[in-house]
């Protein structure tokens, strides 16, 4: 009994001393464990305990288990935790430079994408940088294509449908293409379509293999429109309060974060539209038509984009463009 007494008293004693000495940081994330930024996302915080030799303790909560999507910022922002990730194009409304990584035919393959994120970076950490978040790294999803039930030719066939929407700029494209917007957040696609609150959506291949897409649509349309990116975000005050070699060591696995994000997120495109294929859906590339009325979508939301900010966008898009 006074053995086991000590025992307990021993092991408590250790639990104490590790809590007294070695920071514990919560990470909120908002897609689910399968999903390539999650595994990032676990890969990083690993990265940073080994590097400080378990000081400093991140606990990744994935899938918004802890803080819904929309109000990861705002958590990171008031210090409720230290840091996390979201998807940019949710804060188009906070600011027109998070809406670069929603615009149609932008940039459209992993190359341009990589060139725009290095022109939007600047201005992006401008932005966070007010808000009292600081930019750690960046994972870029595939691109973005067509989930349907019925096959898509043109923009007439989608006229009417309700189409999922995840950020503002998203809203405004379904409108632009005749279709009514609805808002899900990707744990609820399933039961969206299932319940008919959805009857089309335009995510990634590895969206749709994670939510099983072929159980309720069977044709995806390779249109990739665009590619997004989570950002993950530290509160400002929260790090600068760390020592200089904390500091360090999270911004040396950060930058892996991002290098590894972008060398796994070509290989995940090809394997997962491969999987929809595998699982019975019909994988097409989209006729001319339907491209070029989505190409003229996409001039209309460069403009406005341009109207809402001009020397902001005009200065993204004139780096991109060099
Ligand atoms: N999946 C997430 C963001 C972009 C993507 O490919 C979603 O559909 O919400």
């Amino acid at each position: 009994m006074l053995k086991k007494t000590f025992g307990a008293a021993a092991l408590l004693g250790t639990l104490l001393a590790t809590s007294v000495n070695a920071a514990q940081w919560h990470m909120p994330t908002p897609y689910g464990d399968a999903n390539h930024p999650t595994k990032i996302a676990y890969a990083f915080a690993e990265e940073v305990k080994s590097k400080t030799n378990g000081e400093l303790e991140i606990t990744v909560h994935s899938g918004a288990s802890l803080v819904k999507h929309p109000e990861i910022p705002r958590a990171v922002r008031t210090g409720q935790v230290q840091l996390g990730e979201v998807f940019i194009g949710i804060m188009g409304n906070t600011h027109p430079v998070f809406k670069h990584d929603n615009i149609p035919f932008l940039a459209t393959n992993f190359d341009d994408a990589e060139k725009l994120w290095e022109a939007a970076k600047p201005q992006v950490e401008k932005q966070l940088n007010k808000e009292g978040l600081q930019l750690l790294y960046t994972v870029a999803w595939p691109a973005q294509s067509l989930y349907t039930k019925e096959p898509v030719s043109q923009l007439e066939d989608l006229k009417g449908l309700k189409m999922r929407a995840y950020s503002p700029s998203t809203s405004r494209l379904a409108v632009l293409m005749g279709t009514t917007p609805t808002t899900v957040q990707v744990p609820e696609i399933p039961q969206a379509f299932s319940t008919g609150i959805i009857e089309a959506m335009i995510t990634s291949p590895t969206t749709g293999v994670n939510g099983q897409a072929w159980d309720y649509v069977q044709h995806f349309t390779d249109v990739r429109a665009w590619i997004p990116k989570n950002v993950v975000v530290v509160n400002k005050r929260a790090f600068k309060r760390l020592d200089k070699s904390t500091q360090q060591a999270i911004l040396e696995a950060a930058a892996n974060a991002e290098a590894q994000g972008w060398k796994i997120v070509r290989e995940q495109a090809e394997k997962d539209t491969q999987a929809l294929a595998a699982n019975g859906m019909t994988v097409t590339e989209p006729s001319q038509e339907l491209l070029d009325e989505l190409n003229k979508i996409g001039e209309i939301m460069i403009q406005e984009w341009r109207d809402e900010a001009g020397p902001e966008i005009d200065a993204i898009l004139s780096k991109y463009k060099q």
